[in-house]
């Protein structure tokens, strides 16, 4: 097992400093690989970037995981590993993202210990409670919120949240310091309005992945959530 590379809160503070969290899909990357996708992520300035791949053999995973632990590293940022707590253990991710659906995020603690950043999916004002009680416990870091919109990506997606749930997640970060990345159909035409609700972080998947000019893609997607931030 290698030691994850930087320490949890490096990585939180990696969080911290991404607009946009980019997540791997190589079902629609335009024909690209995963690593030729995430380089020219990290070329265009991400520092947060989740493997995210539900297709593959565990050990293709691991191999790709290597490589992309790897490639992360030179460049300064957080790799976080999307369900396999197991496989962000061996390959020295900096966290791991689990769903509702997962392991218990507190079980998830015990097995990777203090150092690693964990990320809990949320879908609704429950699942939202339950994550503010589980960060004030010190068992996950961030929270994702969404789907916002409708999205092809995602398998069986919870119901679409809209905008509202994102505000709602916005006032519980303000009150208590939970950290939240909106996520779901996400893209160039519409994250304004996601930005302009209090999200200080979106997730975006295939608006990234499908992009011809993945750094020019990026660019886009962060000025415009600099142009409707909230003050
Ligand atoms: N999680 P795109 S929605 C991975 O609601 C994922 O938790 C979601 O992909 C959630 O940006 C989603 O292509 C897919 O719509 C997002």
């Amino acid at each position: 097992m290698e030691k994850n590379v930087l320490s949890r809160r490096e990585a939180i503070a990696r969080f911290e400093e991404s607009p946009v969290y980019v997540i791997t899909d190589e079902g629609q990357s335009a024909g690209r690989g995963n690593l030729m996708v995430v380089r020219a992520a990290l070329e265009a300035g991400a520092k947060f970037v989740q493997y995210r791949e539900k297709k593959k053999a565990l050990r293709a995973m691991y191999e790709e995981g290597l490589l992309l632990r790897k490639l992360t590293e030179e460049y300064g940022a957080a790799l976080i590993v999307d369900d396999y707590v197991d496989l962000a253990l061996i390959i020295g991710a900096d966290g791991v993202h689990v769903g509702q659906d997962d392991l218990p995020a507190e079980e998830v603690r015990k097995l990777v210990g203090e150092d690693m950043v964990i990320g809990l999916s949320t879908h609704n004002p429950e699942d939202l409670a339950g994550a503010v009680e589980l960060y004030k416990k010190g068992v996950i870091d961030y929270i994702g919120a969404g789907p916002v919109y409708p999205t092809q990506t995602k398998e069986k997606p919870a119901p679409v949240t809209g905008l509202d749930y994102i505000e709602l997640a916005a006032d519980t970060h303000a009150e208590t310091g939970l950290p939240f990345v909106a996520i779901g159909g996400i893209k160039e035409h519409n994250i304004g309005a996601v930005a302009a609700v209090g999200a200080e972080h979106c997730a975006v998947v295939s608006d990234i992945t499908m992009a011809e000019d993945i750094g020019a893609k990026i660019a886009a997607l962060t000025a415009a959530m600099k142009k409707f931030a909230l003050l």
